[in-house]
């Protein structure tokens, strides 16, 4: 084990015993969800990811530690504190170094996920291409992370707030296969249907387990993106959602938003303009995607046996 890893004692004994484990990213809780609703998400997905008959993995990095596995005391530090840096793969060295408290965006969670040894992470929406990217450059740490780290990451697609085609694309051009259940359609994170499809549609956690071992067995070494649809009565209505992710994205270029504060900003403005329906659906579909990614991890240490 990687000496600057700090494995909590519940997830290094799951890993000792081969039993499932699910990494849970800390920026959706620090940076992505307002306080309360943030600690109470995250204990919720923990709670799903356990009822499912996994053990969760919240990461972060805490006095500089790249912790995997957080307590209640820990989970609730980074729900609370207002410091947190938000780390990606550029910023772990300089937490650890400074022994500072940073939230882990997905890419960071992947790199501490794969150096435990736990295949399967679950998010709530990856990063991606940034509309205007061809101006702004604006491409999420998050697809190059894919790109090299093998881990499946449960999610349910990426926000419209993104340019999801080019994002699709971007990951076509790195090999990252682009699973999806329930549809076949990438999903949009508050909406069901990106228009858009995935790759390949694979409903039973049984066949993606299989797509997965494969995938790895060859040393294909990517990441590997399992898009789940939020639940019907969570989605908000396409036209609607367009509306407010339009009037965000205006009110983020006239306050001059740019790097890595984009994101934080656009999730905080569509919350307010849709008078926290937003944060109901992000809710929603988080522990569906936790319910889902612990089947994954169920079915993956099963295929083991
Ligand atoms: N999607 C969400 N909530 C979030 C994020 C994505 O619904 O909090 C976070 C994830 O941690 C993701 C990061 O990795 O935003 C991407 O940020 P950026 O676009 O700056 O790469
Ligand atoms: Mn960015």
């Amino acid at each position: 084990m990687n000496p600057y890893l700090q494995l909590s004692p519940e997830v290094l004994q799951a890993r000792f015993e081969g039993r499932p484990v699910v990494a849970l990213e800390s920026t959706i809780i620090a940076h992505g969800m307002p306080w309360p609703q943030n600690l109470q998400t995250a204990q919720a997905v923990e709670a799903t990811v356990r009822a499912q008959g996994a053990v969760p993995a919240s990461i972060a990095i805490l006095d500089g530690r790249f912790c995997i596995g957080l307590d209640a005391s820990q989970l609730e530090r980074v729900a609370q504190d207002r410091s947190m840096l938000k780390a990606s793969r550029r910023d772990i060295a300089y937490a650890m170094a400074q022994r500072r408290n940073a939230a882990t965006t997905v890419s960071a969670t992947m790199i501490g996920a794969h150096l435990a040894g736990i295949e399967v992470f679950v998010t709530g929406g990856i990063g991606g291409v940034h509309r205007e990217a061809s101006t702004t450059f604006d491409i999420s740490a998050d697809l190059q992370e894919l790109a090299r780290t093998p881990v499946a990451v449960v999610c349910a697609g990426a926000k419209s707030i993104l340019d999801i085609g080019l994002t699709l694309e971007y990951l076509e051009t790195h090999g990252v296969p682009v699973l999806s259940r329930e549809q076949d359609a990438f999903a949009a994170f508050y909406t069901r249907d990106s228009g858009f499809k995935a790759d390949h549609r694979l409903d039973s956690a049984t066949e993606q387990a299989a797509f997965i071992r494969a995938h790895w067995g060859l040393g294909l070494g990517s990441g590997v993106v399992l898009s789940n649809p939020i639940p019907v009565q969570a989605a908000i209505d396409p036209p609607l959602m367009n509306a407010w992710i339009d009037q965000a994205l205006r009110d983020a270029q006239a306050a001059g938003i740019q790097g890595k504060a984009t994101t934080p900003f656009l999730l905080a403005r569509i919350k307010d303009l849709s008078e926290g329906r937003s944060l109901a659906a992000n809710q929603a579909l988080v522990l569906h995607n936790a319910s889902v990614g612990a089947e994954l991890a169920v079915a993956l240490a099963q295929s083991d046996r």
